[in-house]
């Protein structure tokens, strides 16, 4: 693929000679498209292109920008099982996984053309009965949209997508693992008609000076925590601006002694190794209660040495590769730390070799026990990667405080067949989506997505991002001659 940005409805080239590639986790010697390596001027000229066509766009009514939504999802449809191969391609998850992405990415587009039509606003009663007032939203401005590989289709969407139907323009700057993906959303946009300058797309390491441009007015992040802490930081810089973050998890399963433990194997195995575990909702946790601990690990362990790892296009391939040699490099540094800070080893993960492994980036899952304890790195780091731990309990009550012992709190689910444990579990856990008999991943689009603690700024995305892109203003209107006002103030002079 050549691979341009996408600026005020033109592929362009970089203003720059350098480039980047993006190539194929599974085969490093596939290069699936070079892209340009964005500076400053690139950046500046979408912007600017952003700002341009913001005053047209938002005067458009709602209904109006929907329409193009609507035929967004239908060219996507039509090429879906296409998107989802290059998903698999560039990202190395597996082709249904590829498949997933896509899916929600359609679902993230039908849900905001189904809302155009729909109130998104409030009729609120006055004090005084000759007024009437209303909550009435407002598009902000700009929006800086930065997005990791591990959804490539998915995560683009969650955050273009709502803001561009409130009226906002959009800046994206993807990852560079999957340029091709974005600059496939890109071409959909433009068959979709979006006029020039509502959706733009920069490639390349520019996140950076899109978050710092003067004017952008919201940043949409999605990624490790330490780049989001980054970007709070500059942010809070800005009297402008403002960001929504969503910073990963070190999410846990927990399995409590009533289970049922096929239940609780699958969802183990889903929550812990789809997409080679690299999803912020991934679950590196499993908290079991002693009582059940034994046939859970046996059962767990029996499964996890079943996965198929290998060509993520292979449809029967559970587990592809992990992103790039820094990932493996993490996840290896992560094991052998586990193994230090007193892991029981279940089983040894590590890079596989050999064969059709010896292309791309493939580990196998590494699977321990270990007690919880406070000062454990690898208890409470996000390891991004197929690395979980088994921790042992003795009731609900230190499920719940080993639950918490992190500074995360994004995804949580508990396999419970008792009700009142997962009520104890529903409002004592701290997280931002909790399962009751599901995994930890798989989150839908029309609910609210994003977590407490270091995993977000407690703004969620997917359909509650309508509530960081626009502004909520209040609108007051007299009927009567009088002025009167509802805390009892006249001009009686
Ligand atoms: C992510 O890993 O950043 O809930 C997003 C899920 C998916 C989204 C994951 N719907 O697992």
């Amino acid at each position: 693929m050549e691979g341009k940005n996408y600026i005020n409805g033109a592929f362009v080239d970089g203003a720059s000679v350098d480039r980047f590639e993006s190539r194929n986790p599974a085969n490093i010697d596939e290069v699936l498209g070079i892209f340009p390596l964005s500076s400053e001027k690139d950046v500046n000229v979408a912007v600017c292109a952003a700002q341009d066509a913001y005053e047209g766009w938002r005067k458009l009514s709602r209904i109006k920008r929907g329409e193009y939504f609507d035929e967004f999802a239908q060219l996507i449809k039509k090429d879906h099982e296409e998107i989802s191969r290059l998903v698999t391609k560039e990202c190395g998850k597996g082709i249904i996984e590829g498949r997933a992405d896509v899916t929600e990415g359609i679902h993230m587009v039908q849900y905001v053309f189904s809302t155009v039509r729909m109130p998104h606003g409030d009729v609120i009663d006055s004090e005084i009965p000759g007024k009437d007032a209303f909550m009435r939203r407002k598009p902000k401005g700009v929006v800086a949209a930065i997005t990791p590989w591990n959804f490539p289709f998915a995560i683009p969407l969650w955050l273009i997508c709502p803001s561009v139907v409130e009226g906002n323009t959009v800046v994206l700057k993807p990852s560079r693992e999957t340029a091709c993906t974005a600059q496939k959303i890109a071409e959909y946009a433009h068959k979709a008609g979006f006029p020039p300058g509502v959706i733009n797309v920069v490639h390349g390491g520019c996140g950076d000076l899109l978050v710092r441009h003067p004017d952008t007015h919201v940043v949409l992040f999605v990624g490790s925590n330490d780049t989001g802490s980054e970007i709070k930081k500059i942010v809070a810089g800005f009297h402008n601006k403002m960001c929504a973050c969503e910073m990963g998890g070190k999410n846990a399963l927990i399995v409590l002694d009533d289970a049922n433990l096929d239940i609780a194997v699958n969802a183990a195995i889903i929550s812990a190794f789809k997409t080679s575990g690299q999803r912020c909702t991934s679950a590196s946790r499993l908290i079991v209660h002693e009582k059940v601990l034994a046939e859970f690990e046996r059962r767990f362990a029996e499964t996890t040495k079943r996965i198929k790892i290998g060509d993520p296009l292979n449809e029967d391939v559970f587990m592809g590769p992990v992103i790039n040699q820094a990932a493996m490099d993490k996840i290896a540094q992560y094991n052998e730390l586990a193994r230090k800070e007193g892991a029981e080893v279940l089983l040894d993960g590590g890079r596989l070799d050999g064969g059709l492994y010896r292309k791309g980036y493939f580990m196998s899952p590494f699977v321990y026990r270990m007690r919880n304890n406070s000062k454990s790195r690898v208890l409470r780091e996000e390891v991004f990667g197929p690395h979980v731990a088994i921790i042992p309990v003795k009731n609900v009550d230190e499920a719940i405080e080993v639950h918490n012992d992190t500074d995360y709190g994004l995804s949580c689910a508990v396999i419970t067949e008792d009700f009142r444990k997962a009520r104890r579990i529903r409002e004592d856990c701290e997280y931002g989506l909790g399962y009751v008999n599901l995994p930890t991943i798989g989150a839908e689009v029309h609910l609210p997505f994003g977590g407490v603690k270091k995993s977000g700024t407690g703004l969620p995305s997917a359909s509650t991002l309508i509530d960081v892109v626009t502004h909520r203003t209040a609108w007051t209107i007299n009927h009567d001659v009088e002025i009167k006002m509802a805390q009892g103030l006249t001009v009686k002079l």
